[in-house]
């Protein structure tokens, strides 16, 4: 029903006095209905990805979502009307049913109630506690993100068909019972990179609403390496001009870069789904691309070729120019206006052009930059090695369990995303006859991307230091978005499990079943994933 404004609400108005007329049930079938299909059961609340932290199922109410259903949200609340209508625009394309979304529905009607003023101290800012009674479903948080968490648990709770794009005709019955969930780390993030293979902004969006399935709260975007440069900057604007173009890319056949129109758009995107963006500029390693549309940036001034290989650590910013920092502040202050999410990554990977001394001469500069334009530091965990780096987050990235110099930083402030390449890395190979990916940091298997705790994974970094997880897609193989579904998923949500669930809950044989029975949602959104052998797929 795509309305403009004012109609739509009007006929939202005249729906639920239709509504409450309570119209002969002929009238309240849909048109032309035929008897429903025998329906599978109703998911078991406990077959949630990731799993809920306390599950009460109650074998006497049964919800059935129909024709009459409404979606109630809380009065004088934007945030949950606009939840209201996206949960809407989800249930509408598989029900065909109308659900309009009202600030406050009539008790007569069965309704789903979306409300805030939980006032429950342990659902904290994301957490919901989710009531299925055979009269309605409530929904009750904090805070608009918690309500939306709880949105996504709801859409697991109704039989896989309710992701089908066109009308199923079914009945749509939801166990009835209570959850109570939070999540165990406040960041669980989701990492692609547009710098090897640049990905348009529908492909992106695509990925924003697969990941958010998961109650992935992050989208780290690796916007500029050797390769590419993939976001605008309008001081330095041969970034995007140069290398963005045609002709970039692994290959040469990665071209793309997000205006910043582009950019805000997608950070709006995200936030309706409570998926905050992190740009990335990753320095002063994997520069390439910038100093080849800006020689002034290399120490001897001349343009070093494009680079369309897979190659790391051949490149460095001048680390004792003036031009580097005016560029590097240039970019933070343009990037950190742009965003309004709290963090600004800045790389520091595999900087193994430059010295020892001039590494740390840079982060003395440039980390401190970020905080004066607003924002926290964030990079790849070598930037530990810099003092500067106390009130910065460092994203773990080893194979190992241990990292001393990283375990000295948490000691002065240092707090961790933890990302172990051997674990969360979804651009390494399953095993050996995977087409895409890489294989430097081992084949991992769904099994080996859940079989491991965030907390205990390197020795002195407990949990008290991490903010949470993230599962970086590197693409100097992944091309599309095709290649990018079949790569994250389903390794994605283990790590989303990681990072929401209570280690109590944590058990492979639940997860691989859950994983197996959720497959089907999957092929009816057209998410091409890999049928791992390790899961039983339904
Ligand atoms: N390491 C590089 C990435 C990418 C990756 C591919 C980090 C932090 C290997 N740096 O991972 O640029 O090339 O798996």
């Amino acid at each position: 029903m795509a309305l403009p404004g004012t109609r739509r609400r009007t006929a939202t108005a005249a729906l639920a006095l239709s509504l409450l007329v309570i119209p002969t049930p002929a009238a309240a079938t849909p048109p032309a209905a035929t008897a429903p299909a025998t329906s599978s059961p109703a998911p078991a609340l406990s077959s949630v990805i990731p799993a809920p932290v306390e599950v009460t199922p109650d074998a006497r109410q049964t919800f059935h979502l129909g024709p009459l259903t409404v979606i109630r949200t809380q009065p004088g609340s934007p945030a949950s009307r606009q939840i209201g209508t996206h949960l809407a625009g989800e249930l509408r394309p598989a029900t065909g049913y109308p659900l309009p979304v009202l600030p406050i529905a009539p008790r007569a009607l069965p309704a789903i109630s979306l409300l805030l003023g939980a006032n429950e101290a342990r659902l904290g800012d994301e957490g919901y506690r989710l009531t299925v009674r055979t009269s309605g479903i409530t929904i009750r948080a904090n805070k608009a993100a918690g309500l939306y968490a709880g949105t996504r648990t709801l859409l697991q709770l109704l039989p896989v068909e309710i992701d089908s794009p066109t009308v199923v005709r079914r009945t749509w019955a939801v166990a009835g019972g209570g959850i109570v969930d939070f999540p165990r780390f406040t960041y669980r993030g989701a990492m692609l990179d547009e710098a090897r293979h640049f990905h348009a902004p529908a492909e992106i969006k695509a990925y924003i609403d697969e990941i958010s399935r998961f109650k992935i709260n992050y989208l780290h975007l690796h916007l500029s390496d050797d390769q590419g440069w993939r976001v605008q900057i309008d001081s330095w604007p041969k970034l995007t001009q140069v290398s963005g173009g045609a002709g970039t890319g692994v290959d040469g056949v990665g071209p793309g870069f997000l205006t910043k129109a582009q950019y805000k758009d997608l950070i709006s995107y995200a936030a309706k789904r409570f998926i905050t963006i992190v740009p990335e500029i990753d320095m002063p390693g994997h520069v390439n691309a910038a100093q080849v549309a800006y020689p002034e940036l290399t120490c001897d001034g001349v343009a070093p070729p494009p680079r369309t290989d897979t190659a790391v650590g051949y490149s460095s910013l001048c680390i004792g120019s003036e031009t580097t920092y005016r560029f590097v502040e240039d970019v933070i202050r343009e990037l950190a206006a742009l965003t309004p999410g709290p963090y600004l990554h800045i790389g520091g990977d595999e900087a193994r052009a430059t010295s020892d001394a001039d590494y740390l001469a840079f982060q003395q500069r440039v980390l401190p930059l970020v905080a004066k334009y607003g924002k926290t530091a964030y990079g790849w965990h070598d930037i530990a090695k810099s003092p500067a780096a106390a009130n910065a987050v460092a994203q773990f990235w080893g194979t190992g369990t241990s990292e001393p110099f990283l375990v000295t930083a948490v000691a002065g402030g240092t707090k961790v995303i933890m990302s172990p390449a051997s674990r969360s890395y979804l651009d390494m190979k399953y095993d050996p006859s995977t087409p895409l990916g890489l294989t430097w940091a081992g084949y991992i298997e769904v099994q080996t991307a859940y079989g491991w705790d965030p907390a205990t994974r390197v020795t002195g970094i407990g949990e008290n230091a991490i903010l949470g997880v993230e599962a970086p897609l590197w693409s100097e193989t992944l091309r599309n978005l095709d290649n990018i579904e079949f790569m994250a998923f389903p390794r994605l949500p283990a790590i989303a499990e990681l990072g929401w669930s209570p280690p109590a809950t944590h058990d492979w044989q639940s997860f691989a079943t859950r994983l197996g029975a959720y497959g089907p949602r999957w092929t009816l959104r057209g998410v091409d994933f890999y049928r791992s052998p390790q899961v039983v797929w339904s």
